[in-house]
């Protein structure tokens, strides 16, 4: 099989490209990727020479290389996306331009063009915002995003059934709750409060933090999306989850109890704009139909993330300095 990953030098899709290239070690993957401040190809240094492995960089919108991929592959795995909710808050615009425009560009290159599979890989926050006591997002939850990354990512997802209903362009979407693990930007939660303390900061908490995530650990995340590839029904939506709510207090005393530190540590901030309460996934369908469900415990996965990120400070220090994006102007 051949593949084309879109975002393949972010933090899942570099994951997802290692959980290919190591499963399936003859199929072949372009990964294909714009390198804006959260790719980094820093973090496919292990595969770079690799001959079944390609690097292209290039932007989703512009749809005539898109074409030129796309036809010569047998899938694609979609992950481009701007990803950083606090970043659509200050600046919608690039939101808009590579999750809605980008998506449809892709999705016009891969019409008619024979692809097997053009797998969507979205996010939970597309549902909105439970509270405390409501029943987990499933399939059928209606869509009600309420940040302008959540609402280009859901513009995306129906438009990629669109595709399917007008065009019969054989697809699946997945619906992911809150990754963690290595290779993770910096700028989210976790990554920020174990580099922050690695480096003697405070970790600053939105609010009262008393706000709820579920968390799965991008492996687990990587398994799920090679499941559906390859054996999910086309035209399917599956809900992943990691069975893992938490508040952000209790995932702030997690890390400062496993590094060591103090309450002091923590600095309440002002909230984020909107910032949706609850979110919670009931992966009761891919669990049925595909037989997958999380591996990765929330106490092993945060104990074996903060040990990666405690052993890899010269991958983070360099993006915390910049100096990252010198690696990739070089290549
Ligand atoms: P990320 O921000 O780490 O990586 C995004 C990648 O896309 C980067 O390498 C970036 O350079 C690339 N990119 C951005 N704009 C592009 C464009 N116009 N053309 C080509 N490449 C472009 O994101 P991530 O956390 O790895 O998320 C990957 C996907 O998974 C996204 O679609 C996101 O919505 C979805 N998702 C993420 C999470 C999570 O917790 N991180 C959870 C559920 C779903
Ligand atoms: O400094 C911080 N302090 C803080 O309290 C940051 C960065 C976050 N938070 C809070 C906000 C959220 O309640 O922590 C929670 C997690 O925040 P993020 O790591 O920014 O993730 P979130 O907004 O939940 O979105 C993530 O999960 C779903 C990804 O970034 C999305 O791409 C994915 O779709």
């Amino acid at each position: 099989m051949r593949l084309l990953v879109t975002g393949g030098a972010g933090f899942i899709g570099a994951n997802f490209v290692y959980h290919i290239l190591e499963k399936y070690p003859e199929y072949e993957i372009v990964n294909l990727d714009a390198l804006t401040y959260a790719g980094n190809l820093e973090n496919l240094k292990d595969i770079e020479n690799n001959p079944n492995y390609e690097f292209v960089k290039g932007d989703i919108c512009d749809k005539e290389l898109m074409m030129d991929l796309v036809s010569k592959v047998d899938a694609v795995v979609h992950f481009a996306a701007e990803s950083h909710v606090d970043r659509s808050i200050l600046d919608s615009d690039s939101f808009v331009k590579t999750n809605v425009l980008g998506t449809l560009s892709l999705l016009e290159a891969a019409k008619n063009n024979g692809l097997k599979r053009f797998h969507h890989v979205s996010t939970d926050e597309v549902y909105g915002s439970l509270e405390k006591d409501d029943p987990a997002f499933n399939e059928k939850t209606p869509y009600d995003p309420r940040s302008p990354y959540s609402a280009s990512k859901a513009s995306s997802d129906h438009l990629v059934r669109a595709y399917y209903h007008t065009h019969d362009l054989p697809i699946t979407i997945s619906n992911c709750s809150n990754n963690y693990g290595p290779y993770q930007f910096p700028e989210k939660l976790i990554p920020l409060f174990v580099t922050n303390l690695i480096e003697g900061k405070k970790v600053p908490v939105y609010g009262t933090g008393e706000n709820v995530r579920d968390w799965l650990h991008v492996k687990d995340h990587c398994e799920a999306i090679d499941r559906i590839l390859h054996d999910g029904k086309i035209g399917e939506t599956y809900c992943v989850g990691g069975n893992a709510e938490k508040t952000n207090m209790e995932i702030t005393h997690e890390i400062l109890k496993a590094m060591k530190a103090g309450e002091e540590m923590i600095e309440h901030i002002e909230d984020r704009k909107g910032h949706d309460k609850r979110y919670a996934i009931d992966f009761s369908k891919i669990k049925s139909e595909l037989g997958w469900e999380p591996q990765v415990s929330f106490e092993d996965g945060i104990e074996e993330t903060i040990e990666w990120y405690k052993n890899n400070e010269d991958w983070w220090k360099r993006i915390k300095s910049g100096e990252y994006q010198e690696y990739q102007k070089a290549k």
